[in-house]
Order: structure tokens, then C-alpha cells, then sequence
């Protein structure tokens, strides 16, 4: 097929030299390790716990299953500790909660900020806005999973477990994961919890964190084969003053694309009851990399949450380190009515990554009213390339032939056979997405490292001639790429590991047909630096 090509080769402009990295973050440009993502300093790291925002010092913490002796999972397992004034630039503290012995592990839960101590964990020396208790899993040597408090008389860095733990315990060595937060309508706390191999999440109500009572159970979507991280909070839906509830539910495994995914539901929530608003599943995130997704809490302005990027079918076996796994970007959420066809649109998670300033542009592209033809090359050229960079589509489809497509292909140095690449891309005849990741890196073949994805939206709008058109944002940090479609409409998070010292470093975008059927509105890269 004659390939005419656009092609705008981006060359990023390094300042390697310049480039500061806080202690949290990539000390170094090491093998895959990526910038701006959060990665744990040393170990391994999965799910995402305790994170809350302290509104008296501004400042975010973000806890995480840590395992510092190894890079893979394993006990004593611990609540890893970081903290960042806006989500991007992070510094690390150690581990803030430990198990008793070397067999256990504090599994997956969350923090909440007890304002009005309720608990009674705290006298007046303590700021309201730090009255920190954190609610987990302690899994214990016998396998038994039981629910369990700690308090911070430090705003979160040092914690004292409860004397009267485990405040819920079942017996049961499926039982983890709650998430509790304050319901203010019927006073009380809530938590969910996961009844893993049930396929239940358990929703139990205190006035005090330490007893708690049952008040019903919520099971629905795709089975899988357990149900683990659950989370309930209330969404505002853009444009209006209402809000709706949504359930996030994550199943391991038993995605429909191979191993862990996070489900989610939107209903009304009444203080003891979830009732979904219809019986469809919805997937939080359609890229392999997005799971145990867990909000913020004490977000006064907003819905605020991030996932852990890897997948349980292969996190432990990715080619890095002295590190493994990261946290996508930090995300703010809402609701919207989006089209899911052109009959019906449905109350959809709408997800738009945070990129705070510290993340900064180095340089710029910016194309307008663009339309990918023969003689339309441009070429910008830089030096170098840390990896890491973001770019923004807006274009038209203006005319569809057998083979219209475009490809936005993300390659890493060198030349001929020696450059590695990943594509995106858009297909207007299905019409639908497409994502590949295979490198055929012969340091990482994995059977359930599956590299090819898409996904189908409908037209985020029409022009005057009735043209639809559509939306693409992407962020890609060194092994990562996060692609949210049509303003936030649809996410889709992957992780690719290229060979030792290669990371993204050209990008090209290529029309594959022999008539202009796109037009580019807008086409913006940015070349990013992660800055203090
Ligand atoms: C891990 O099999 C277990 O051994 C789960 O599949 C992983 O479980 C433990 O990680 C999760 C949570 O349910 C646990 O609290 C946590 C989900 O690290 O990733």
C-alpha cells in the first residue's frame, strides 16, 4: 500500500543536564523507569492505599503495598508512604504501617480524617483537618483477613494500631479492602469491604470506627475470580449541582482482555443501600495497566483517584530493576451523559489526568487546520528525548476509503531495525481506536503481555457539514502511555517496556491513504520536564 506519510518528526530538545528529580521520583533515568508516574524508590510496590489530602498543610499522601526487601510481591508486606504538595513531584518516607511478624502483610485499606473524633484517638493538641485514622486489611500468618485501625498523632507519618483490633473480623481468609468514608446525611461512617470469593462487597456503618454493623451487601458486573478493592463515592455530574453515587469494584482475574480490571457502577447510595441504575457493566479504564483504583479522601473540591499501572498476570515479571510497578497519574473524575451511540447516550466516568506545573513544557508543536497529504511534511528537530511527553488531537474525519487511518507512532533512538516502536491510531471505517505495544524485546515475552488493543467511541461532536469529529489526549512517561479519548470519555492505560537505554524519543504521525481524509483542528505536543 503506498504509504504517504506526514511526517512531523517531533526531536525532543534534551536538558537532561537541567533536569532535577525529586526524591521520590526518578532519581535517575534508569532502565524504563518513568519521570513524572509514581514509582517506589526501591521494591516493589502495588495497590494504592490510605490516600487522603492533609487541607491543613496542603499536601497529598499517597500509601501503597510495599515490599522493600524484593521486587516482587511477598511478606512482611507494608503501607509504603509518599507525599507531594501536587501529585507529581513526590517524596518517599519509608513504611508507615508494618505487620507484627515477617510472615503477615498489611494488605489493602484506606485513611480517613476523624474531624470530629469520633474515635476518641485524639485530644485538641491535634488540627482537625489531621485527625488521621487509617481502616486495613491485616492478613495474618493463618491466612485469616480481618479488618483493623491505626491512628497518626503526626498527620500521617508514624501510627499507633488499635488496642482493641481487629474491629471487624469474619474468620475468613477472603475478606479485605475496605474503604470507609463519612456519610453525613445518616451521621455515620461506611465502609465497604470486599467478601473476595463471594463476589460481595459488604457494606457495614459506625459511629466510631471501631464498631461496626452490617447494613447490606451490593453484587453485580463480571465474575471473574475474586472481587477485591472496592470503593463508594459520590461523583458530581458536569453542568449541574447533582451528583451520583459510584461503586468501584476490581476484579482479579476476569477482565475481558486477560487478567486485573476495575469495574464500576453508577447508582444511588442511601446511607445503607447501593442500588445501580441499570444492571450494565462499565470498565473504569480499557488499557491492561489500570487496577485497585482508589480515590482521595478529604478532597474538599472535587473527586480525585488514581490506579496502580501494572496487571496481576505479569506485574511481577516486567523488566525492571531495582523497582517494580508504577501508579498512573493522579486523575480528577465527574459524570456525563456521552454518547454511546448515536440512539442513547448514559451517565459515564468522565477521567482527566492532573498535570500540575511542575510538570513543564520544553517545547511545543503546534499544528492547525492540518490535513495529512503528500506534500505536507514537516519535521521539527531536537537532540534528544527524556521520554516524556503529552500531545492533544482534535480532527475531523472528512471523507472515508478503504484503508483510512491514521497512526501516531511513538519510536525510540537509533535507526533501521535497532528502533523500537508502540502506535496509536484511529480507523475511520471501523470507525474505532487502536493501540500496539509489541516490540518483540526479547528481555520481556510474556504470554499475558498481550499487545494489541481498541476501542470504539462514538463522534464527541459534528461540524456544520455534519463531519464527525474526535478527540485524543496522550501522555507517554518513558514505559507508560495513557490515552483518554474524546475529553475524558473513555481511558485507556498501557505499560511497554523497550530494551535497555531505549525510551520514546521520535514521534511521527502517518496517514495511510492516498487522499487528505483528516483534518487536523488541533495538534499539540509538548516536550515535558518534571521540575521543582
Ligand atoms: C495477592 O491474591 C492476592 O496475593 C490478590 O489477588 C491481590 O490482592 C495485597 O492486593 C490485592 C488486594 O486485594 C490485597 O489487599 C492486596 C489486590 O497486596 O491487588
Amino acid at each position: 500500500m503506498q504509504r504517504l506519510s506526514v511526517s512531523i518528526i517531533f526531536l525532543f530538545i534534551s536538558i537532561m543536564m537541567n533536569m532535577k528529580f525529586a526524591m521520590g521520583n526518578n532519581t535517575t533515568t534508569e532502565y524504563n523507569r518513568p519521570v513524572v508516574h509514581f514509582t517506589p524508590q526501591v521494591g516493589w510496590m502495588n495497590d494504592p492505599n490510605g490516600q487522603w489530602y492533609d487541607n491543613k498543610e496542603e499536601l497529598w499522601h499517597l500509601y501503597f503495598q510495599h515490599n522493600p526487601n524484593g521486587t516482587i510481591w511477598g511478606e512482611p508486606l507494608y503501607w509504603g508512604h509518599a507525599t507531594s504538595k501536587d501529585l507529581a513531584v513526590w517524596d518517599q518516607h519509608g513504611e508507615a504501617i508494618g505487620p507484627d511478624h515477617n510472615n503477615e502483610g498489611i494488605f489493602s485499606g484506606n485513611i480517613v480524617v476523624d474531624h470530629n473524633n469520633t474515635s476518641g484517638f485524639f485530644n485538641n493538641s491535634i488540627d482537625p483537618d489531621q485527625r488521621v485514622v487509617a481502616i486495613y486489611t491485616y492478613a495474618h500468618a493463618n491466612g485469616i483477613q480481618n479488618q483493623e485501625i491505626a491512628y497518626s498523632l503526626d498527620a500521617g507519618y508514624t501510627f499507633t494500631k488499635y488496642k482493641g483490633n481487629p474491629v471487624l473480623n469474619l474468620n475468613s481468609t477472603q475478606f479485605r479492602d475496605p474503604k470507609v468514608f463519612w456519610h453525613e446525611p445518616t451521621s455515620q461512617w461506611i465502609m465497604v469491604v470486599s467478601k473476595s470469593q463471594e463476589y460481595k462487597v459488604e457494606i457495614y456503618g459506625s459511629v466510631n470506627l471501631k464498631n461496626w454493623s452490617l447494613h447490606s451487601n451490593f453484587s453485580s458486573g463480571i465474575y471473574g475470580f475474586q472481587y477485591e478493592c472496592p470503593g463508594l463515592i459520590e461523583v458530581p455530574i458536569e453542568n449541574s449541582t447533582d451528583s451520583k453515587w459510584v461503586l468501584f469494584l476490581a476484579v482479579n482475574p476476569g477482565s475481558p482482555i486477560g487478567g486485573s480490571f476495575n469495574q464500576y457502577f453508577v447508582g444511588d447510595f442511601d446511607g445503607f443501600n447501593f442500588v445501580a441504575d441499570d444492571t450494565q457493566t462499565r470498565i473504569v479504564d480499557v488499557g491492561k495497566d489500570f487496577y485497585a483504583f482508589q480515590t482521595f479522601s478529604d478532597v474538599e473540591d472535587g473527586v480525585v483517584g488514581l490506579a496502580w499501572a501494572s496487571n496481576w498476570q505479569y506485574s511481577n515479571f516486567v523488566p525492571t530493576k531495582t523497582w517494580r510497578n508504577s501508579m498512573t497519574l493522579a486523575r480528577n473524575y465527574t459524570l456525563r451523559e456521552v454518547h454511546t451511540n448515536p440512539e442513547t447516550s448514559i451517565l459515564t466516568l468522565i477521567q482527566k489526568p492532573i498535570v500540575p506545573a511542575s510538570v513543564t513544557s520544553l517545547s511545543t508543536v503546534l499544528k492547525s487546520s492540518f490535513k495529512p497529504s503528500t506534500n505536507n511534511t514537516v519535521s521539527l528537530t531536537a537532540n534528544n528525548s527524556t521520554g516524556v511527553f503529552d500531545f492533544t488531537f482534535r480532527f475531523k474525519v472528512t471523507g472515508t476509503s478503504n484503508t483510512t487511518q491514521f497512526k501516531l507512532l511513538i519510536l525510540s533512538q537509533g535507526s533501521g531495525s535497532e528502533v523500537e516502536t508502540i502506535y496509536a491510531g484511529f480507523d475511520a471505517v471501523a470507525p474505532s481506536w487502536f493501540f500496539n505495544r509489541n516490540m518483540n524485546n526479547e528481555d520481556f515475552d510474556n504470554e499475558f503481555f498481550t499487545d494489541k488493543f481498541s476501542a470504539y467511541t462514538d463522534p464527541i461532536a459534528y461540524d456544520s457539514d455534519n463531519l464527525p469529529i474526535y478527540e485524543l489526549y496522550g501522555f507517554v512517561d518513558r514505559n507508560i502511555i495513557e490515552l483518554y479519548f474524546n475529553d475524558g470519555a473513555l481511558a485507556m492505560t498501557n505499560t511497554f517496556f523497550m530494551t535497555e537505554g531505549k525510551y520514546p524519543h521520535l514521534l511521527e504521525l502517518v496517514a495511510t491513504n492516498d487522499q487528505p481524509m483528516f483534518e487536523f483542528e488541533q495538534l499539540e505536543l509538548r516536550h515535558l520536564s518534571l521540575n521543582h
